[in-house]
């Protein structure tokens, strides 16, 4: 499987699972979605995770939703306050929410209620290794993503680290759905193209911005 063979004019056979749905936002609801963000930023500001042994993550998150993904060296959880301010996150905004269940109704996937929404903030040197998301309750909800911002190489594994690989370019605009049998893949950000999509004062210098919408709790 490589970039083309999957999600190209030539594939065929796409994973199960598996939904890109390319350029679903304008770039009026992208200004939009930019301009929600930065309200929700307002009440829980960016901060750096760390993993468990302290090493910091390359890139800021926050969240909004009931629940909260958070990492320090207690681990990777859910948690119902900002790990700084203490502060409960804001709720998901509502036309987010509408967009990401939506996206989850056209990848096959009926009632999709998301709790909680991990924003990821990418600098120009964002990049997220190899990993998959297992810290929610139940693994058959799914997880559906949005892409702002900068566009990143994208790379999707199967269900051991060690399976091969297929990359491919997430832009602006791009929500990708992952449910059933890929739900649990191995995935990551190799690199952004920072000069690219559209720009925003969450990012001045050129970077990306990633909505995850989970079912946490
Ligand atoms: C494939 N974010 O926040 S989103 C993450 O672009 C994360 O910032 C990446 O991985 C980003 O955990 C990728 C697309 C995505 C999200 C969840 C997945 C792909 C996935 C779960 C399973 C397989
Ligand atoms: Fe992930």
């Amino acid at each position: 499987m490589s970039l083309t063979d999957l999600f190209g004019e030539t594939a065929d056979v796409v994973p199960q699972g598996v939904s890109l749905q390319r350029s679903v936002f304008s770039m009026e609801e992208i200004s939009r979605q930019f301009t929600m963000i930065a309200e929700v930023l307002a009440l829980s500001p960016p901060f750096r995770p760390c993993m468990r042994n302290g090493t910091p993550f390359g890139h800021d998150i926050s969240n909004c939703g009931a629940l909260g993904w958070i990492s320090d060296t207690r681990g990777y959880r859910y948690s119902r306050r900002h790990p700084e301010t203490g502060v409960a996150w804001s709720p998901i905004p509502a036309a987010l929410r509408d967009a990401a269940m939506a996206a989850a109704a056209r990848a096959g996937v009926a009632d999709f209620v998301p709790d909680a929404c991990l924003i990821n903030l990418y600098g120009p040197k964002g990049r997220m290794g190899l990993h998959q998301d297992r810290d929610e309750a139940d693994l058959t909800c799914p997880i559906v993503s949005f892409s702002l911002g900068a566009d990143a190489v994208f790379a999707l594994g199967g269900l051991e680290r060690r399976d091969p690989v297929s990359r491919f370019t997430l832009r602006a605009g791009d929500v990708l759905v992952l449910h059933g049998p890929s739900r649990l893949r191995f995935h990551g950000v190799d690199r952004l193209r920072p000069a690219s999509g559209p720009r925003h004062a969450i990012l001045p210098e050129g970077g990306r911005i990633n909505l995850t919408f989970r079912r946490a709790g």
